[in-house]
């Protein structure tokens, strides 16, 4: 299987389907969309009517966004990889589980401190400050109830899956969360995966 396109931006979500690609070993190229006015245009939003990334075009047609859509599409055609437990076991769930609570949570938490402005209709400075401070309240506290969750090093113990590098993308959004044990552990343990390191250097993450 060939032919994969990620349309990504330094710093974004799409590391983590980077990394997920190049642990599959498929066949990828990257589209570099640098400013948010380029997923902005007509082109753009046939592809994702949301206009934002990750966006993953496949090779037998279907377009995917939203990074936990992707990565749980990319199992399901290569389960052999293992980026998640197999289906029908317990520790799947439970990867699952805490990927889309990530999603759902945290990642939207980091949108809300990174443009504070749009989550008001108060266009005072101050406000947009009360905004983004709840955010980073809102990913210590989700951060805080997924620890304990990990049983060490990774959240299903000692084989890594792509939830653990979501984990580790969120955390580099949010360093205070490696003030947790628990995430500082993950994060280095999935910092010694190869492909999660290219990603990492291709996409500005680690820095
Ligand atoms: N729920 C989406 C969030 C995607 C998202 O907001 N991506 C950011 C980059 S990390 C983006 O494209 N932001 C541009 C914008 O909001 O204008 C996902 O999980 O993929």
């Amino acid at each position: 299987m060939s032919g994969y396109t990620l349309y990504w931006r330094q710093d974004a979500g799409s590391v983590v389907v980077e990394a997920a690609l190049r642990m599959i070993g498929a066949d990828f190229n990257c589209v570099e969309m640098p400013d948010t006015a380029m997923c902005q245009t007509p082109e753009f939003l046939a592809l994702n009517p949301a206009g934002k990334l990750p966006v993953l075009a496949c090779p037998s047609g279907p377009v995917i966004a939203e990074s936990a859509a992707i990565l749980l599409a990319l199992d399901d055609l290569f389960p052999e990889a293992r980026l998640l437990p197999p289906h029908g076991t317990s520790q799947r769930s439970k990867a699952v589980q805490w990927l889309i609570f990530m999603a759902t949570n945290i990642y939207t938490a980091d949108l809300r401190y990174h443009y504070a402005s749009r989550h008001t209709t108060d266009a005072s400075p101050e406000a947009a400050e009360a905004i983004k401070q709840q955010a980073a309240r809102d990913m210590d506290r989700d951060f805080a109830q997924m620890a304990p969750a990990i049983k060490g090093p990774f959240l299903i113990g000692e084989t890594m899956t792509i939830t653990d590098v979501y984990a580790a993308m969120l955390a580099d959004w949010h360093a205070p969360a490696l003030q947790l044990p628990e995430i500082a552990t993950l994060v280095a343990h999935v910092l010694e995966n190869d492909a999660v390191r290219t990603a990492w250097g291709n996409q500005g993450f680690g820095g």
